[in-house]
């Protein structure tokens, strides 16, 4: 047995050793502060914790749609936008919603109708509900620039405020927005928090074979600009900071900070911001790159230099939570003649919500709002106004503010397999 157990060891060093090299980066597993659990860990392993949050023993199906009948079928249970909204990108139409194999598509065209270049589709039930539980099950539009939206709001104030509750504005391919707007104020007010799943604002990447280069590189897909705080390229030694520290530069004896004084080329940079606010050695100063297109940092250092691990802080603090978060990057070292890769990191690899099919669900009661993901719960907050019936919402919509409005949205589908209201037990 014991010798058994060296072996596996000897397996897994060897291959967090081939990952740290090679292939996906091993990440610091020491925890951020500031950081609340779903972002430390959105899938917890730990089997003596519950899986879900949600116990439907304690609730009773009050209605449902399980969009398993014919495309007909839609206009009984649901009322359908058609025309233009012009505080998005495109009209929205019935034609645009079918349903078809026991799903409903909400369907994203390139067309011009009602004065606008894109078409989708937004229903609302007719049937108005106060408090419960509410769920969607639905996976995203495959593109970006796309709002995959399962929403309740008021039409008839009975008490308190003209409220919305988007239990999920979705975003490819890892964005969970849960928004709760008090609608009677103009503009409305709110809450947001944003959930990027696979993605993290601090990245350590600890090289297990050290690298001697006089040039990084790190390069980024991301589908919008982003902010990198800090970019920190050090020596080799056993132990190495959290990437989030304010003070990680001093945190460990010994450390080096190749990036500090290094000569920093960027692909472009967003509002005239400062390439060398990465290495001020301040999180709170960042560099932000253009919106469009590959996105890169090229850092040249003072001399070859034997690397051991390289950090990076990206996003920004909103209310205490880390947002704009980017999806993908590559790190590469020149070796003289080439770019050679050391780490890269797609999340759309482990959490793409447009390939699988997730539950967004809200427990809604007089109390409290708590939004649930996978039927876990992601969020809670107190009830404040939202005391009438509203219908449930679910729609599509093309945005400027999500990455670029591109071809790539023609044809994609924002696909719901059920929509299910609870009533709680008495
Ligand atoms: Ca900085």
């Amino acid at each position: 047995m014991k010798s058994r157990n060296i072996f596996l060891g000897l397996l897994y060093c060897m291959s967090v050793a081939f990952s740290c090299t090679y292939e996906q980066p091993e990440y610091n597993p020491i925890r951020k502060p500031g950081l609340d659990d779903e972002q430390q860990n959105p899938f917890p392993t730990d089997p003596e914790e519950p899986k879900e949050d949600v116990d439907l023993n304690e609730w009773e199906l009050l209605w449902a749609d399980e969009f398993a009948g014919t495309d007909a079928d839609l206009d009984a249970a649901w009322n359908s936008e058609n025309g233009p909204a012009y505080h998005i990108l495109c009209s929205r139409w019935r034609e645009n919603a079918v349903i078809s194999n026991g799903t409903l598509k909400l369907v994203n065209k390139k067309e011009s109708r009602g004065g606008q270049d894109w078409t989708a589709a937004s229903l609302t039930s007719k049937t108005r509900f106060k408090y419960g539980y509410f769920e969607c099950r639905y996976r995203y539009a495959n593109a970006n620039a796309i709002n995959n939206s399962f929403w309740l709001s008021t039409n008839v104030v009975e008490e308190g405020k003209k409220f919305e509750i988007d239990v999920n504005e979705g975003k490819y391919p890892n964005k969970i927005a849960t928004n709760l707007w008090d609608n009677s104020a103009n503009p409305h007010i709110g809450a947001s928090k944003t959930f990027f799943y696979g993605s993290e604002p601090g990245y350590s990447i600890q090289l297990e074979t050290p690298i001697t280069t006089q040039r990084i590189r790190f390069s980024s897909n991301n589908s919008s600009y982003f902010h990198i705080r800090e970019f920190r390229l050090y020596n080799v030694l056993a132990s190495y900071p959290d990437p989030l520290s304010e003070t990680a530069d001093r945190d460990v004896a010994g450390l080096q900070n190749f990036a500090t004084p290094a000569t920093i080329r960027v692909s472009g940079s967003l509002n005239n911001t400062d390439p060398y606010s990465m290495v001020d050695g301040k999180i709170t100063t960042s560099w932000i790159s253009q919106a469009e297109g590959e996105k890169w940092i090229e850092m040249n250092l003072v001399a070859p230099s034997k690397i051991g691990c390289i950090q990076f802080v990206n996003g920004w603090l909103d209310n205490g939570n880390w947002t704009g978060l980017i999806s993908d990057y590559k790190l590469q070292y020149h070796d003289g003649n080439q770019w050679v890769d050391i780490a890269t990191k797609n999340v759309e690899n482990d959490f793409n919500f447009a390939d699988e099919f997730h539950t967004y669900g809200l427990e809604w009661t007089k109390e409290y709002i708590i939004y649930y993901f996978d039927r876990r719960e992601i969020r809670r907050i107190e009830n404040e106004f939202c005391y009438s019936e509203a219908p449930v919402i679910l729609s599509s919509a093309i945005i400027s503010w999500d990455g670029p409005v591109t071809d790539a949205i023609d044809g994609t589908q924002m696909e719901v397999d059920y929509v299910r209201v609870y009533k709680r037990k008495e």
